[in-house]
C-alpha cells in the first residue's frame, strides 16, 4: 500500500548527498503506490546519530524539504545505511507526524519503516503504554519501533544480534508487513522482514558474486548473540594474520570474494524492482517470514523456524525488464495490475475488521455511530459512476439484513432535483478518491440539513473523509488506472460489511449473516480462479467480440449491477457501446435490439432469480440470440449448450463481487485491442474534480 526504500554502502564511499539522493529518487520510483506523505532517515553526522526528514505530500516536496536542510553535504561516509518511504495512509491521517520513519524515542534509536497493517497494534499500544512508554503518532506503525526499543531494553544481558531482535519483535506481530529496521545500536546494519507485504534486495558489486544464490539460516542459539570484540576478531574474516581468513560459521557464500576479503558492496531494499533496476539488475526476492540482515557487506536471510519442505536458499535474479515495464510489474497497464490485484486488495479491505473464526465484523469508524444509523428513518446511498454501482450492488442486502430503507441517488441528479432530506436520515458518500465534486457538493447539502454523513472512501485525508461525521477507508491502496476495479470491489465489500455490522443485533439474521461471512473467506481464491481463465477471456475478446459496434449486459437481482457496472467499463475503455440491461425489463423495451447480430452477455448464477433469467434466456434465444452466459462452474447443462464465462458460486449478495472480474478483464481486452491507452481513457480524468 506504501513505497518502502533502503540503501546501504559498504566500502564504497559517498556523500551525504549522493545518499540523500538516491533515497529520494528510489522513493519517485515507488510513488505511485502512495503519495500522501514521505520520509527518510539517514546517518548525522556519526552512525550513533540518526537524522529523520518527513514531509507531507509527494516526494518532490520531502526532496525540497532535505536539500534546505543546513547540514553538510559534502561528508562522506565509507559506510551507511539510509531508509525512506512514501505513504498511502491507513492508521493515522496523513501528517508530517504521521508519516513514515516512525522512532523508538526522541532520540531515534530504532527507527522503521512500514508498509501494511498491523493488526494487533492496539494490544501492543497498550502493552506499551502500561510500562510507562508514551506516543506520539496515530499510526499502527509506531508501536513495532517501541516494542523493538522495549525488547532492546528488556533482554539487554543477552547481548541480542539485530537480527535475533526483530525475530523476537516480529513474532509478536499480526497483519500485513513490510519492515526495514535502523538503529544506532547497530551501526551499519540493517535488518527487513515481510510478511505479506512485498519486499526485494538489489545488490551491485563491481565483482561478480561467487555464487548466485544466498543459504538461508534456521538460527540456532549462537547465531542470536552479538559477539564480544574478542570474539568477533578471532573468528571475523578481517583477523585472519595468514592472509587465510577463517570463516564465520555463517558467512554468506554468495558475498563471499576470491581472496577472502570483504568487498566494497551495495545494496537496495525496496517495494517494487522499479526502484532498483536503474541500480542494479541483480535482486533477491524475500518469502514471507523471512529476516534478512545486512552488515559488514553480506547478505543474510534467516527464518524465525525451519517448515517442512521450505526452499533453503533465496536464489539471486537478473531482471532483463525496463524501467518503465517494471513499474507495472509484469502487467502492461495499470488497469490490468489493479484488476490482478484484487485478490490481495479484498483482503485488505476487511483485514482487521472481520473475524472469520467468530463471524464478527467490527468497523472501527463506526463504532460510536451505529445505534444512531439503526434508528435511521432511511439510508440515502449517493454517488457517481462505478461507486454508484457499489452501492446499487449492495442495496439489496441492506434491505434484508437492516429492514432499513434504502436509497439511492447518483450524487448530480440528487442535487438537481434538490432532493429532500431530513435530520433522521443517514447519507452514505462512496468515493474513491473521496474528492469527486459531485459527491462532495452532494455531502455539504446533507450536512446542512441535519442528516448523518458516512463517507466511504479509499482515501485518508480527503475532503469526504474529513468532511463527513464518520466512515470507513476501503484500505485498497492507491488507483491508478481511470477505469476503477479494485476500488469497486472494496467499496462493494465495505458496504456489505457496513449492513453486517448494522444487524448484528438482529439474531433472527445470525444464519444468514454467517453464511455471508463465510463467503467473504471465500473470496480471494474465487477471484484467483477467475483470474487463471484471462487466456479464455482474451480469446473471446478478440475472436467473438472486438470486431462488434455494440454490446448487451443483461442480468437481474443483484447482478443488475454487475452488468450496469461491466458496460460502464467497457464503454470508458474500449469505447465500444455498451449497456447494462435490467432481464426484467426486457420485455418492456430494450428486447427489439436483440436478433442473430446483437451480442449478450446474459448473467446467470444460481441464485433464487435464476428461474426468471432463464425465461429471459428464452426470450433471447427465441430472436436468434446467442448470449454469452456467465455462469457457475458445476452448471453442467449451461456449460454444454452455450458459449460460456464460468465462476465459482458464492452466496447470492456476494456473487457480483466474483462477477465482474470477467467483465473487468474483457473490457481491458477490448481496449487493447482497440488500442486504446487503457489507464488514460478520452475525456476522462481519475478523480473528478469538477461538477
Ligand atoms: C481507524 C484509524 C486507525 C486506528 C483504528 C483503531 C485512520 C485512518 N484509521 O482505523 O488509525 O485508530 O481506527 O481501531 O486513522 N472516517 C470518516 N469518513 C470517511 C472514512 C473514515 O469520517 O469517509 C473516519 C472514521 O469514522 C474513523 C476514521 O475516519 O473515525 C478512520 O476510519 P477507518 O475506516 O480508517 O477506521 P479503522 O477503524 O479501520
Ligand atoms: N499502516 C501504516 C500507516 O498508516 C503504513 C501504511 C502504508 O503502507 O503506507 O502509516
Ligand atoms: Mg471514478
Amino acid at each position: 500500500m506504501c513505497g518502502i526504500f533502503g540503501y546501504l554502502n559498504y566500502l564504497v564511499e559517498r556523500d551525504r548527498r549522493f545518499i540523500l539522493d538516491t533515497l529520494t529518487n528510489g522513493l519517485s520510483r515507488l510513488e505511485y503506490r502512495g503519495y500522501d506523505s514521505a520520509g527518510l532517515a539517514a546517518d548525522g553526522d556519526s552512525a550513533e546519530e540518526t537524522y529523520i526528514f518527513k514531509q507531507m505530500g509527494k516526494v518532490a516536496a520531502l526532496k525540497k524539504l532535505v536539500n534546505e536542510q543546513q547540514v553538510d553535504f559534502e561528508k562522506t561516509f565509507i559506510s551507511h545505511c539510509g531508509m525512506a518511504h512514501t505513504r498511502w495512509a491507513t492508521h493515522g491521517q496523513p501528517s508530517q507526524l504521521n508519516s513514515h520513519p516512525h522512532r523508538s524515542d526522541p532520540n531515534n534509536e530504532f527507527t522503521i519503516v512500514h508498509n501494511g497493517i498491523i493488526t494487533n497494534y492496539k494490544e501492543i499500544k497498550t502493552l506499551l503504554s502500561k510500562k510507562g512508554i508514551s506516543f506520539e503518532t496515530d499510526t499502527d506503525t509506531e508501536c513495532v519501533a517501541k516494542l523493538t526499543k522495549y525488547v532492546y531494553e528488556t533482554t539487554k544481558d543477552q547481548n541480542l544480534t539485530f537480527t535475533a531482535l526483530v525475530k523476537q519483535v516480529a513474532k509478536e506481530l499480526e497483519g500485513s508487513f513490510a519492515f526495514i529496521f535502523k538503529s544506532v545500536h547497530f551501526p551499519n546494519e540493517v535488518v527487513a522482514t515481510r510478511r505479506g507485504s512485498p519486499l526485494l534486495v538489489g545488490v551491485k558489486t563491481a565483482k561478480k558474486l561467487k555464487v548466485d544464490f544466498v543459504d538461508v539460516e534456521f538460527g540456532s542459539a549462537a547465531d542470536n548473540v552479538t559477539p564480544t570484540p574478542a570474539e568477533a576478531s578471532s573468528t571475523g574474516f578481517l583477523s585472519a594474520e595468514d592472509g587465510h581468513p577463517q570463516l564465520h560459521r555463517s558467512q554468506s557464500r554468495a558475498f563471499l570474494s576470491e581472496d577472502g576479503m570483504p568487498q566494497p558492496i551495495e545494496f537496495f531494499l525496496a517495494s517494487d524492482a522499479a526502484a532498483i533496476v536503474e541500480h542494479t539488475k541483480r535482486v533477491l526476492y524475500l518469502e514471507d517470514d523471512d529476516i534478512a540482515h545486512i552488515a559488514s557487506g553480506e547478505l543474510h536471510i534467516h527464518r524465525l523456524r525451519r517448515d517442512e519442505g521450505a526452499s533453503t536458499t533465496r536464489s539471486i535474479q537478473t531482471l532483463e525488464i525496463e524501467l518503465a515495464e517494471i513499474m507495472k510489474g509484469s502487467f502492461d497497464h495499470f488497469m490490468q495490475k489493479e484488476i490482478y490485484e484484487q485478490p490481495e486488495s479484498v483482503v485488505n479491505t476487511m483485514r482487521g475488521r472481520v473475524n472469520f473464526e467468530k463471524h464478527q465484523v467490527t468497523l472501527g469508524g463506526l463504532r460510536g455511530y451505529l445505534q444512531i444509523m439503526r434508528r435511521a428513518r432511511r439510508i440515502v446511498f449517493i454517488a457517481c459512476g462505478t461507486s454508484y454501482h457499489s452501492c446499487l450492488a449492495t442495496r439489496g442486502i441492506f434491505e434484508e439484513l437492516t429492514e432499513i430503507p434504502a436509497q439511492i441517488e447518483l450524487a448530480s441528479d440528487f442535487l438537481d432535483r434538490r432532493t429532500p432530506i431530513f435530520r433522521d436520515d443517514v447519507c452514505v458518500f462512496v468515493s474513491q478518491s473521496g474528492e469527486t465534486a459531485d459527491t462532495i457538493l452532494a455531502m455539504r447539502y446533507c450536512l446542512e440539513r441535519g442528516a448523518l454523513c458516512v463517507g466511504i472512501t479509499n482515501t485518508v485525508g480527503s475532503s469526504i473523509s474529513r468532511e463527513s461525521h464518520c466512515g470507513v477507508h476501503i484500505n485498497a491502496g492507491p488507483e491508478i488506472g481511470v477505469a476503477s476495479t479494485k476500488a469497486y470491489t472494496s467499496q462493494y465489500i465495505a458496504l456489505v460489511m457496513m449492513a453486517l455490522q448494522l444487524s448484528e443485533d438482529r439474531l433472527s439474521m445470525t444464519e444468514r449473516r454467517n453464511a455471508i461471512i463465510d463467503g467473504l473467506y471465500r473470496l480471494p481464491q474465487q477471484i484467483k480462479q477467475v483470474l487463471n481463465q484471462d487466456s479464455n477471456l482474451q480469446q473471446l475478446a478478440s475472436v467473438t467480440l472486438s470486431k462488434e459496434k455494440s454490446l448487451l449486459l443483461m442480468g437481474r437481482g443483484y447482478q443488475n449491477a454487475t452488468c450496469l457496472e461491466g458496460a460502464l467499463k467497457i464503454k470508458e475503455i474500449s469505447y465500444m457501446h455498451s449497456e447494462g440491461i435490467l432481464a426484467g425489463e426486457l420485455k418492456h423495451g430494450p428486447l427489439a435490439l436483440v436478433d442473430e447480430n446483437m451480442p449478450v452477455i446474459l448473467i446467470m448464477t444460481k441464485d433464487s432469480l435464476y428461474p426468471k433469467v432463464q425465461s429471459a434466456l428464452q426470450q433471447v434465444t427465441a430472436r436468434k440470440g446467442q448470449p454469452i452466459i456467465v455462469c457457475n462452474d458445476d452448471d453442467e447443462d449451461l456449460l454444454k449448450n452455450y458459449k460460456t464465462i464460468s465462476v465459482p458460486q458464492n452466496v447470492d449478495c456476494l456473487q457480483g463481487l466474483v462477477n465482474i472480474v470477467p467483465l473487468q478483464l474483457l473490457s481491458y481486452h477490448l481496449a487493447v485491442i482497440q488500442g486504446v491507452d487503457v489507464d488514460f481513457p478520452r475525456n476522462l480524468a481519475k478523480s473528478v474534480t469538477v461538477e
